[in-house]
């Protein structure tokens, strides 16, 4: 932890929308008025029609409901497309930036996005899609991943995107899950100046499913690289072709405030993925409201959010907020170290952005490639920083300050959640003085706080697990098709309280630091991982009995995956099998999950009634293996000593 305070700059102070005085002024009213206060912020939307109530939730088992603005009327891709066009339309909504700087990019107007949008939105509607349908994308980081989704959007149709380094089997499982009977994907990715074959794994995924009698009756295909792919005859249809002859215009669909609007599969503790479930209205108050005061975005300013729309912060804060506020938004397809670890600062400057965004995996990447990367870019069109994904650890946070923001840009932490579809911890940068590593107070309308095991509310200073009080506009409404999930997951740790998962300390400011996950999810390089899916994988190789995962300290991931594997009877663990497991994984669930450190184990440490113990794989993990604690409830401790002993690595 650091002790550092950075106040807020003088020019910030004076300029920003909401300083000091007025963040606290909005937020005690946003607590003791809720209701008045998010009626005025839903005033940053078109409706349609106007809502009725603006809340209507409970966290209570016999009262659970979740439901914002109800009786409104909207559609999301009008708020970010229609509406701007009498006043910006030849703004430019998007600036591509391909994955080779060689190459050609792409500005992309407000007006041509909106035709573009209609276009794709008018070619699902002649393959059949219709409002409720889930659609699923594929797709790698170019504009089509943003016309898909507001296509979806304009016609009512629920998006669930894909993260396009999702293995065919990933991919199958959540075709499944929502049973979607449409897949939009591209020939190829391309990231790093390597191809990824999406359409070659769509085809992979799909033939599982057709075992497993999932039908999908159509694949648009964009040709992003040329490849020659192969088609399956009246299946498979070229983007190209499913867009020629549709007209540029589409009546957008009215949407309810609490109608679907799309599902993103996310990793839990247990089981497989969870399709978290977003609505419209209150995600689209939500992000409009904390993009326009998180990252002060006025019209005209270029922002970079670096992040996939596979994942939240990618739907969020790369399509659908700054596109609600009418903003400049960069998409890049590239990858921060190629073809050099200066490539972020080139776009940066090649596109005179303002504000940035990105991961702290991405700048602990670059930072230990040594400044000259950096220092010979300009970076001065730089006003803001962000952080989002995980922790920062303090060196990171000052390295991003001093040498990327040259001292003078504020850097936003900001904690949020697949689930919570917007920033809910986080400074505004004209208001809050910032301390590296935390992500300071909270948002308006967040009433965050700490408990204990046995859901003691803490006061002041402590430490404990994070929970939030009451409802938001942006909180995921339902697990896609088990509802009863939903309320298992986050409501009954901590009856009447939504449970993040996240442990947090609150200091004598009342600043909050997240100190990472506390249930069984391992954070990797800001992608969340679920051991339990890990192990999943593992235990499905024939030549594997057992297997457990935990996280491991990494300096540039955040946290790695450290696989425990017990071997069938009579198979040699060894190397061959080793690099068997690591390929394995990465066939199942894709490279996010790939293994750093597999060690054999003859025996797992289990309890006597089973239970894995994993805090004493947890510190073996960690290397720290002089006090692992009470091991006498252990069915047979020896099986330590084996651990201890088979720790790859130094000891
Ligand atoms: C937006 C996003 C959520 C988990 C969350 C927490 C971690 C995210 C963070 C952070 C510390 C931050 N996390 N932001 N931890 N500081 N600023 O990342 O969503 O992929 O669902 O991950 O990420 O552990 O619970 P998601």
């Amino acid at each position: 932890m650091s002790d550092a305070i950075f106040p807020v700059p003088a020019q910030w102070a004076a300029n920003a929308l909401v300083d000091s005085t007025g963040y606290e002024a909005k937020y005690r009213r946003s607590i003791a008025d809720p209701d008045g206060f998010w009626r005025e912020e839903a005033q940053r939307i078109d409706w349609i029609e106007d809502f009725d109530t603006v809340r209507d939730t409970s966290f209570d088992r016999d009262d659970f409901r979740i439901r914002w603005f109800e009786g409104g009327k909207l559609n999301i891709a009008a708020n970010c497309l229609d509406r701007h066009l009498a006043a910006r339309g030849d703004d430019v909504a998007i600036i591509w930036e391909p994955d080779d700087p060689a190459d050609a990019g792409r500005k992309i107007t407000y007006r041509q996005l909106h035709d573009d949008v209609c276009k794709f939105a008018n070619a699902l509607k002649a393959h059949g899609v219709a409002k409720g349908d889930r659609v699923t994308l594929y797709l790698p980081m170019v504009p089509e991943a943003a016309i898909a989704m507001l296509a979806c959007a304009r016609i009512g149709a629920v998006h669930s995107v894909v993260f396009a380094g999702f293995s065919p089997d990933a991919l199958a499982g959540r075709i499944k899950d929502c049973q979607s009977r449409i897949v939009i994907t591209a020939d190829q990715g391309l990231r790093g100046g390597k191809t990824i074959p999406l359409k070659a794994n769509v085809d992979a995924a799909l033939e599982k499913l057709s075992a497993q009698e999932v039908a999908v009756d159509t694949v648009i295909m964009l040709r992003r690289t040329g490849a020659d792919v192969p088609m399956v005859a009246g299946r498979d249809v070229d983007w190209a072709d499913a867009v020629s002859g549709q007209g540029a215009d589409c009546l957008p669909e009215i949407m309810d405030a609490e109608d679907p609007l799309f599902i993103l599969y996310t990793s839990g503790s247990t089981g497989q993925p969870k399709g978290v479930l977003h609505t419209t209205g209150g995600y689209a108050v939500w992000t409009a409201m904390t993009h326009h005061y998180v990252f002060d975005y006025r019209p005209g300013q270029v922002y970079w959010c670096a992040a996939d729309v596979g994942w939240v912060t990618g739907h969020s804060y790369v399509v659908y907020a700054p596109l609600m506020n009418g903003a400049t938004t960069v998409m890049f397809e590239g990858v921060p170290n190629f073809p050099d670890f200066s490539r972020f600062w080139q776009v940066i400057d090649k596109y005179q952005v303002e504000i940035f965004y990105a991961a702290p995996t991405a700048l602990r990447s670059l930072m230990r490639e040594g400044d000259k990367y950096v220092t010979r870019t300009s970076r001065r069109s730089l006003r803001l920083l962000g952080t989002v994904g995980e922790p920062i650890n303090p060196e990171a946070w000052q390295w991003y300050h001093r040498v990327v923001g040259e001292m003078r840009c504020p850097i936003v932490d900001t904690w949020w959640q697949t689930e919570t579809g917007g920033a809910m911890i986080t400074p505004l940068p004209g208001a809050t003085a910032l301390k590296p590593g935390s992500a300071t107070l909270p948002m308006f309308g967040v009433q965050p706080a700490l408990v204990d095991n046995d859901g003691v509310e803490l006061e002041g200073p402590a430490e404990g697990a994070l929970i939030i009080k009451d409802s938001w506009p942006g909180q995921m409404r339902t697990v896609y098709g088990d509802h009863d999930r939903f309320f298992q997951t986050y409501f009954t740790t901590f009856p009447g309280v939504y449970f993040t998962g996240d442990g947090c300390r609150r200091d004598q400011d009342g600043y909050y630091w997240i100190t990472g996950r506390i249930d069984d999810v391992i954070n990797v390089s800001g992608h969340r991982m679920g051991t339990a899916e890990v192990e999943s994988a593992l235990v499905s190789h024939p030549q594997v009995a057992e297997a457990a995962v935990v996280g491991m300290p990494h300096d540039v991931k955040g946290q790695g995956i450290y696989a425990y594997v017990t071997p069938m009877e009579g198979i040699e663990a060894g190397e061959e099998l080793r690099a068997e497991l690591v390929k394995w994984v990465r066939k199942e669930i894709g490279p996010i999950a790939t293994p750093d450190i597999v060690q054999f184990a003859p025996g797992l440490p289990k309890t006597r009634s089973g239970k894995i113990m994993r805090r004493i794989l947890r510190k073996i993990a960690e290397n720290d293996t002089t006090n692992l604690g009470d091991i006498s409830t252990l069915a047979d401790p020896g099986v330590v000593d084996d651990l201890l002993a088979g720790r790859p690595g130094p000891k």
